[in-house]
C-alpha cells in the first residue's frame, strides 16, 4: 500500500500583515503563530499578486495571476474572471482529498463551491464575504437593517471568544479535524480566520495584553516625498465606519485606538490558530500536515497616511507566510523572494500531486530544505492599473492607462529607505535604474531576470 499522503491545514487571515512576533515585532503577543514559525519556514519576504482581499485570494486559489481585467478588486469571484479555473482545493480533491473550507477562504463563500469542497462551506454568519457585522455592543439588528451601513471601526468587549467568528471558525475547524482523523483518506481543511480586518473586535481579554506604552503609530505619517497621486488613496474602507472623519486624518487619539485594536484583534485570532495546533498534536496528526499560514495581503497602520491596504506600497503587498512542511524538514527562516502565486505549486510539489499546466508561480519546496540557496530574482504584484516589482533591493512601480502608456513611476531603495520615504524613479541619476527595473518589469515573471543564472 502507498504511503499515506501528508494532510494540509490551510489557514488564510484576513488582513493580517507581519505584525508578529515572529517577524520582529517583539512587542506583539503572538505566540502560537510565532511557535508554528519555530517549527515552520518563515518566509519574511513574501509578496502578494493582488493588496486587496478578493483579488489577492484568487490568484492565490488558482495558482494564476492578476492582470489589468482579471483579479482586479475585493469582489473577485473566481467562477467570473477565470471560470472552469482548477483550483487548489479543487485538485487536491481529484486526487483523493477530502477537502473542507471553514471560515473566509475564498471571498466569496460559494466560489466555486461545487467543485472545490464536497460540502457546502462553512461560516459562521453565511454570508456572502464574511464578516464585519459581528458586534457584541453595537446594535447588530440597525446594522443588519442596512447592508452599507457600517459599525464602529473596533470594539472592546468582555466576552470570551466564541462570541466573535473567529471562536467560532475555530470551534468548527476542531470539530471537522476531529472527524478527519478517523477518515481513510487525506484532508485539505481550510481554516481561515476573518481578523485582523475591520473592524477590529476582539475580546476585552486581548487588548488588555497591550499598554499604552506598547502601542506604536507609524512614525512616518505623511506621503513619500515626490510620490505620485496614483499612490495614494483615501482609504474608504476605514472612512466607512462610525466616528471616522470623511476626510483628513484621524485625530492621534483615533489612530492610537486603531493600531491597539489591529493589534487586539491580531492576538485574538493568534489564539484561536494556537487552538487548531494543539489540537492537531492531539490527535497525533502534526507529523503527517502539512501547515500553511498567510496573510491576505499587507496593511497599512496610519504609514503614508494610509489606512487599509488598496495600494502599492510595501506595506500593501508585504504579507507573512509560514510553511511547516513535517517529514523530517526543520523550521528556520528564509529571505529569498517568493509569491503567493508560488503557494499552489509548492503544496502540490510537498504533497506529490502533479503540477497542472496552468500555473504561474514556482514551488518554493526547494526552500524548505536550503533556505540560503539563489531564488527569484524579482516578484511581481498588481494594483489595478499599478504593476510593481520587488527584487533584492528595490520596489518599483508604474502605472500605466489602456493603452499601456506609462502616466507614473515610483522606486524606493530599500537598502537605504525601508520605509518608503523618498520615490527616487524620477531621479536623473537614477534613470539607468529605472530603465533596468522597467525591463524587468514588462517582461513579467517569465522573464530571464527572475531567475539567477546556474
Ligand atoms: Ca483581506
Amino acid at each position: 500500500m502507498a504511503e499515506r499522503k501528508p494532510n494540509v491545514l490551510f489557514i488564510p487571515v484576513d488582513d493580517l500583515r507581519p505584525q508578529l512576533a515572529c517577524y520582529g515585532q517583539e512587542h506583539m503577543i503572538t505566540p502560537n503563530i510565532d511557535r508554528l514559525a519555530d517549527r515552520g519556514m518563515l518566509f519574511a519576504r513574501p509578496y502578494c499578486q493582488a493588496p486587496v482581499c478578493g483579488a489577492t485570494r484568487a490568484s492565490l486559489l488558482t495558482g494564476v495571476r492578476p492582470t489589468r481585467e482579471r483579479f482586479v478588486d475585493y469582489k473577485t469571484w473566481v467562477d467570473q474572471d477565470l471560470p472552469g479555473a482548477l483550483t487548489l482545493p479543487e485538485h487536491f480533491r481529484r486526487h483523493g482529498y477530502v477537502t473542507l473550507s471553514v471560515g473566509k477562504v475564498f471571498h466569496h463563500r460559494m466560489d466555486t463551491a461545487e467543485r472545490s469542497w464536497p460540502e457546502p462551506p462553512w461560516r459562521p454568519d453565511q454570508d456572502s464575504a464574511g464578516s464585519w457585522r459581528n458586534y457584541q455592543l453595537a446594535p447588530n439588528q440597525a446594522l443588519d437593517e442596512d447592508p452599507d451601513h457600517r459599525g464602529p471601526p473596533f470594539e472592546c468587549a468582555d466576552v470570551p471568544d466564541d462570541a466573535y467568528f473567529d471562536g467560532r471558525i475555530a470551534d468548527r475547524a476542531i470539530a471537522d479535524l476531529r472527524r478527519l482523523a478517523d477518515a481513510d483518506r487525506p484532508f485539505f481543511l481550510a481554516a481561515g480566520f476573518i481578523k485582523p480586518h475591520l473592524p477590529f473586535n476582539a475580546p476585552r481579554k486581548y487588548w488588555d495584553y497591550y499598554k499604552p506604552g506598547d502601542i506604536r503609530p507609524a512614525d512616518n505619517p505623511f506621503a513619500p516625498d515626490a510620490a505620485p497621486a496614483e499612490a495614494l488613496h483615501n482609504w474608504g474602507e476605514l472612512r466607512a465606519y462610525f466616528d471616522v472623519p470623511a476626510e483628513g486624518p484621524v485625530p492621534d487619539e483615533m489612530a492610537h485606538r486603531l493600531v491597539h485594536g489591529y493589534y487586539a484583534a491580531t492576538s485574538y485570532t493568534d489564539a484561536q490558530v494556537g487552538r487548531l495546533l494543539d489540537e492537531l498534536d492531539r490527535l497525533g496528526l502534526g507529523d503527517n500536515t502539512i501547515i500553511v499560514l498567510w496573510g491576505d495581503h499587507g496593511w497599512q497602520l496610519g504609514e503614508h497616511g494610509l489606512w487599509c491596504k488598496h495600494c502599492n506600497f510595501n506595506t500593501s503587498l508585504w504579507a507573512p507566510l509560514i510553511v511547516s512542511a513535517s517529514q523530517g524538514r526543520d523550521g528556520g527562516r528564509c529571505n529569498e523572494l517568493v509569491e503567493f502565486v508560488d503557494v499552489y505549486p509548492t503544496l502540490c510539489d510537498l504533497a506529490g500531486l502533479p503540477l497542472p499546466d496552468h500555473l504561474e508561480g514556482a514551488s518554493f519546496a526547494p526552500l524548505l530544505d536550503d533556505p540560503t540557496r539563489p531564488w527569484k530574482q524579482a516578484v511581481f504584484s498588481r494594483y489595478r492599473s499599478g504593476d510593481s516589482v520587488r527584487t533584492d533591493r528595490y520596489l518599483y512601480t508604474e502605472w500605466t492607462d489602456a493603452e499601456d502608456t506609462l502616466t507614473a513611476r515610483m522606486l524606493y531603495d530599500h537598502q537605504c529607505d525601508p520605509a518608503e520615504n523618498r520615490n527616487i524613479a524620477e531621479r536623473p541619476d537614477a534613470a539607468d535604474l529605472v530603465a533596468d527595473l522597467s525591463r524587468i518589469l514588462r517582461t513579467g515573471w517569465q522573464g530571464d531576470a527572475v531567475w539567477p543564472a546556474p
